[in-house]
């Protein structure tokens, strides 16, 4: 592929919502998370998406706990750590807000309300802003969150306020229950509805997510996979580990053409400032 920016893969290795017992290499612990996202990186992840939980395996937005998850990271390799402003959906916003304060170099910011399954997530305007202005006060990188079209239009007011900067980087969340479906043509459709100039990643969830991996990977965009999004290799087969989703993105990538972008290259194609 000529003129296409490397590929910047995402690893979100553990979620809010999966469990042990449904996909029993689930990495829930520090220690498994950051021994996770070097695996991860070792196989060609440039950033790894976090949510932390507590010693039970519930999902927790402890400041704490994710200081000790981003600092084990950091104690073993140069990956972007990025942790999540979403939580579960029961997480109230001062909750989801904590894993700021530790300024990250990025952070995921939802940018509307939608179904998720048989729950709501839900982002009202407040939130977002408030999200959003502590990542501007912080120097953070917002990953734009969109799970419905909707989302991409808040987004851009939050830019006409000032609160946001262009360029802007979205990850299309896509084939959750309640929300936008994981087809090729949604993908093409909200690709087509952001500003020229931004970045763009897809994260399909369950069976849409290699498809819309492959299209990504084809269309100069980046990819997202893991365990948050997706527990199998194939229908019917656990995959092994998170670090097994990504070596497969990275097989298909190269046969694509597709180079790979290392952390640092990320930070570069992104606009972060270590
Ligand atoms: N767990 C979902 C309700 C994010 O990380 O920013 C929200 C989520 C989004 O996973
Ligand atoms: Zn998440």
């Amino acid at each position: 592929m000529v003129d296409t920016q490397k590929l910047i893969i995402t690893a979100a290795v553990t979620g809010a919502e999966v469990t042990k017992k449904q996909q029993p290499n689930l990495p829930i612990t520090p220690d498994e998370i950051a021994e996770e996202a070097y695996r991860c990186y070792l196989s060609g992840a440039s950033i790894v998406h976090v949510h932390a939980r507590d010693p039970e395996g519930k999902p927790t937005q402890s400041l704490e706990i994710y200081r000790e998850i981003k600092e084990k990271i950091e104690a073993k390799c140069n990956i972007i750590v990025q942790p999540s402003t979403g939580g579960a959906v029961w997480h109230t916003v001062e909750e989801r807000i904590q894993p700021l304060y530790l300024n990250p170099e990025m952070a995921t910011l939802s940018t509307g309300t939608c179904n998720f399954g048989k729950d709501i997530f839900a982002n009202p305007e407040e939130y977002i802003e408030r999200f959003a202005l502590e990542m501007k006060k912080r120097g953070i990188k917002p990953e734009i969150e969109v799970f419905e079209r909707g989302m991409i239009e808040n987004a851009l007011r939050l830019v006409k306020k000032g609160i946001l900067e262009p360029p802007l980087h979205f990850d299309f969340v896509m084939g959750v229950p309640g929300a936008i479906p994981g087809n090729i043509q949604d993908l093409v459709y909200l690709v087509n509805c952001i500003p020229p100039g931004s970045t763009w990643s897809v994260a399909g969830i369950g069976r849409y997510e290699l498809p819309l991996a492959v299209h990504a990977i084809a269309m100069g965009g980046h990819v997202r996979v893991g365990f948050e999004d997706n527990i199998y290799y194939r229908k019917g087969e656990l995959a092994k580990s998170n670090a097994q989703l990504v070596e497969r993105i990275v097989r298909i990538a190269k046969e694509l053409g597709r180079e790979i972008a290392t952390p640092d290259e990320a930070r570069e194609i992104l606009g972060i400032r270590r």
